[in-house]
């Protein structure tokens, strides 16, 4: 008797634990030996959690009773992130961050797969304004695995949706700087990084969760390390308080300014877009003398309003000259983006007949009308069976026109004008200029053209890029060539380009890599 009882007096706090959590039998081999869970017992019970325990023992998993040093993952059920949190530290754990804070479904997952499974986000307690998890928050996120996230945005799904833009925001100021600097490996390693965040389902907030994702190089890993810990990047920042950037992304926003351009004008002395415009002995060419006129209205936005109000005049005119002409709404806006720098046409003729006349009769027909501001159409250079170019930067060889429209906008304010006698005096202008691309492709080449044209930019250079080292293919806005066997593939539509290319298709709106 006295054997007995005497352990039970001496510890009686101990003795209620190991009632709660019996020790496990040394039969179970342990086959996980780096996971070490704990399950809090908290709203959960006794015997429900005496019964997960051995189950997770039996499948070889290492299962403490306490909440040792050793714990890696602990694991509740039916409780938020702050409770578990006040429960650990009423069993005075200081440093929570030590474990991963785990809903059951975590648990379930790893007895279903009888192995421990990646503690993704879903499965993670997070506090409610950060909380992508199941238990708490709608609509659920597909499961994910960061190994199974491909290089190639082409292979993956990227929505508008975008949960990380604090990173991405701060990638593309990072690689908008190394383009400016023509440094374009630098440059697509950060574009390549924002694609792949623009892409996750769920908000990085510890460096845990880019583990084993692609294209996280340490340039990237390092600002995402800063934004996480300080909530904005010291190296972002300076670009952003560089003289050279800012100068730069002055210049670059005017129509018909490029990086060389930009270069030019820096090494002149030039930083301000005030300063270029006072420089009388700068030679502008016509195509950024009016990118300098229309400045105001370029450099804002053009919304989806005026997309779709531009896509009826491009139609119109179109229409009056090739009756049963495609005119398609490409770039960004196919996409599903709300605003965009310009509007993009891709324009084909079904059946036999061409019109190499048909961008010609239409601009002309836009200048009787008073709404062509700028226009400059590049002649086709395509010629037959030529092959596509291996540059994945390589720009396309149909006929094109890039122009500036003027949009007739109508009047919203209509009791100011009838208020100010001041105001209906002066000319109000009332339209603004816009940029409008049109693209002609054959028809035959139109699957193609539609592709390369709808974007985004990534997702075109991955396309490409997917094509040539995986499937020894080359691809452009025109065609696809089978390198092996030496032919082209011919495709009516998206959906058979990507077919042949062997990857699930990929809707418009989710190519926004
Ligand atoms: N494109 C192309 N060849 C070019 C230019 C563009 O294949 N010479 C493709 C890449 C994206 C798409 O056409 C549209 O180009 P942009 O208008 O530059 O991009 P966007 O995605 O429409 O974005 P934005 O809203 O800035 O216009
Ligand atoms: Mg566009």
């Amino acid at each position: 008797m006295e054997r007995i009882r005497a352990p039970a007096v001496a510890s009686r706090k101990k003795s209620q634990r190991e009632m709660q959590s019996p020790k496990p039998p040394c039969s179970y081999e342990i086959k996980f030996n780096k996971f070490v869970i704990f399950i809090v017992q908290r709203k959960m019970g006794k015997t429900r959690r005496a019964f997960l325990m051995e189950l997770a023992r039996r499948k070889g998993f290492r299962v403490e009773s306490e909440l040792s040093d050793s714990v890696t993952h602990v694991v509740a059920e039916n409780n938020s992130y702050s409770e578990v949190l006040d429960w650990l530290r009423g069993q005075a754990v200081q440093e929570s961050s030590r474990f991963e804070l785990l809903d059951i479904s975590w648990f379930t997952a790893c007895m279903e797969a009888g192995r421990p499974v990646e503690a993704e986000m879903k499965y993670r307690l997070l506090e409610q304004d950060e909380c992508p998890a199941v238990n708490t928050c709608e609509p659920e996120v597909p499961s994910f695995t960061a190994s199974r996230v491909s290089q190639y945005s082409c292979q993956r799904k990227t929505t508008l949706n975008n949960f990380n833009k604090k990173f991405t925001d701060a990638f593309e100021i990072m690689a908008e700087n190394y383009e400016f600097k023509e440094n374009e490996i630098f440059s697509l390693e950060f574009l390549r990084a924002a694609s792949v965040l623009k892409f996750l389902p769920f908000p990085v907030v510890r460096m845990k969760d880019i583990q084993g994702l692609p294209c996280m190089g340490d340039q990237v890993r390092d600002i995402i390390e800063e934004i996480i810990e300080e909530g904005e990047s010291s190296r972002v920042k300076d670009v952003l308080n560089d003289e050279r950037y800012k100068s730069f992304k002055q210049f670059t926003s005017v129509f018909g300014v490029g990086v060389k351009t930009s270069e030019k004008w820096y090494r002149m002395g030039l930083r301000t877009l005030e300063e270029v415009t006072a420089e009388k002995t700068l030679k502008l060419s016509k195509m950024q003398k009016v990118g300098l006129l229309y400045y105001e209205d370029l450099v804002s936005c053009v919304s989806e309003a005026e997309a779709d109000a531009v896509g009826l005049v491009v139609k119109k005119a179109v229409h009056t000259f090739l009756p049963d002409a495609l005119v398609t709404l490409t770039g960004g806006f196919r996409r599903g983006k709300k605003i965009g720098h310009d509007i993009d046409f891709l324009i084909t003729n079904p059946g036999p007949r061409e019109d190499d006349d048909l961008l010609h009769k239409v601009v002309d027909l836009w200048k009787k009308q008073g709404l062509l501001l700028y226009c400059d159409i590049i002649e086709s250079t395509f010629v037959k069976e030529q092959r596509p170019s291996r540059n994945i930067d390589a720009m396309d060889n149909f006929q094109k026109c890039f122009a500036i429209l003027k949009l007739y906008q109508p009047r919203v304010d209509s009791e100011s004008q009838s208020t100010s006698e001041e105001f209906d005096m002066a000319e109000v202008k009332d339209w603004k200029a816009i940029r409008v691309d049109l693209v002609i492709s054959p028809f035959e080449q139109y699957a193609y053209a539609l592709l390369g044209w709808t974007g985004s930019k990534q997702f075109g250079r991955d396309l490409r890029r997917y094509a040539n080292h995986e499937k020894k293919m080359m691809l452009d806005n025109h065609a696809l060539y089978d390198r092996r066997k030496r032919i082209f593939l011919k495709a009516g539509s998206e959906e058979e380009i990507f077919a042949h290319l062997g990857l699930d298709y990929v809707e418009p709106w989710e190519r926004n890599a």
